[in-house]
């Protein structure tokens, strides 16, 4: 085989100082913004995320694939044009190769993000929820390679659990048998994204972002591969409760079904839908929990800094 190529990978020029001197850096994901929510509160988000990390004490790096070049740190106008776009590509570790070989341009999900944040030294990263196991997958076997993820690379993630909408029992079973630690902070249940408690157990519980950042480095210095997620529950004041939820849940899967979605179009089309059937209630919880993420991650991130 000839050389590999360099990899197309470029820091904004605030990522590559904060780099530099070793400041806290935080990565944030963009296909939340492409197929997580609508315009424009997608764009709205993207930049309270990013002001929350800054107010936080961390530098954020919003992390996209444009024109066949992996960006880590988004100008403010290439967020703009990325949140009003339609049809972006949603780039997951199959995707990621072939869409910077092509010059293609696709937002990252939780996978890809942390590839491309480990690839640039970044080792802590928030999102709203992750992929997980989806109900059904006894049938569909859709399976996001978001938990294959974080058994691989070393990043901890920040993320209100998982998705409720996903068969949380076996996303947790997954992650076990992976070996990916799933660390809930400030209470011993997992949280459930909208919810603030899915019933179940979180296999592990840390109050403290240094012990977190502590752990990060442990299982590096163990010579494991592979991240940590971080559960941080949604703001009581934020959450919907979970009873209320369900039925609807219910509902979109089945219509999900019903209509034939598949592969990567289904948890956008679930979001969208619970979206619309709450009257924006899903959205404005997704938002609060996102950057109550934004803050944990930057904790974290500047713990592990230090
Ligand atoms: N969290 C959110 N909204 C989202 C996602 C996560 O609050 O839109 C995205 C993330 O990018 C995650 C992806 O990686 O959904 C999971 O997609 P799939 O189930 O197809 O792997
Ligand atoms: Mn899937």
């Amino acid at each position: 085989m000839s050389a590999l190529p360099p990899l197309p990978l470029v820091l904004s020029t605030e990522i590559a100082e904060a780099m530099a001197r070793g400041a806290p850096v935080v990565a944030l994901e963009s296909t939340i913004i492409t197929h997580g929510m609508p315009f424009p509160q997608n764009l709205a988000t993207a930049r309270a995320v990013e002001d929350e990390v800054r107010r936080a004490g961390a530098v954020p790096a919003t992390i996209a694939v444009l024109g066949g070049t992996i960006h880590v740190g988004l100008e403010p106008a290439a967020l703009e044009t990325l949140a009003e776009a339609q049809g972006v590509a949603k780039l997951s570790r199959a995707d990621l190769a072939a869409c910077i070989a092509t010059g293609g341009t696709g937002a990252t999900t939780v996978a890809a993000t942390m590839i491309c944040a480990a690839r640039a030294g970044i080792a802590v990263f928030a999102t709203g929820g992750i992929g997980g196991v989806h109900k059904g997958a006894e049938e569909s076997f859709d399976i996001s390679a978001d938990l294959q993820e974080l058994a691989q690379t070393p990043v901890t993630v920040v993320a209100a659990g998982a998705k409720a909408i996903l068969d949380l029992p076996k996303t947790l079973e997954v992650l076990e048998t992976l070996g990916v630690p799933v660390i809930a902070v400030g209470q011993n249940a997992f949280p459930a994204f909208w919810s603030r408690d899915s019933g179940l157990p979180a296999p592990l519980r840390m109050d403290d972002p240094a012990a977190i950042a502590r752990a990060h480095k442990m299982r590096a210095a163990l010579g494991l591969p592979g991240g940590q997620l971080v559960a941080n529950p949604i703001p009581a004041a934020d959450e919907i409760a979970s009873g209320a939820l369900a039925p609807l849940i219910a509902q979109t899967q089945a219509e999900a079904e019903a209509q034939g979605i598949a592969g990567k179009s289904v948890t956008p089309f679930l979001l969208q839908r619970l979206f619309e059937l709450t009257e924006g209630r899903t959205l404005a919880s997704n938002i609060a929990l996102v950057l109550n993420n934004a803050r944990l991650a930057a904790r974290i991130a500047t713990a592990l800094a230090a």
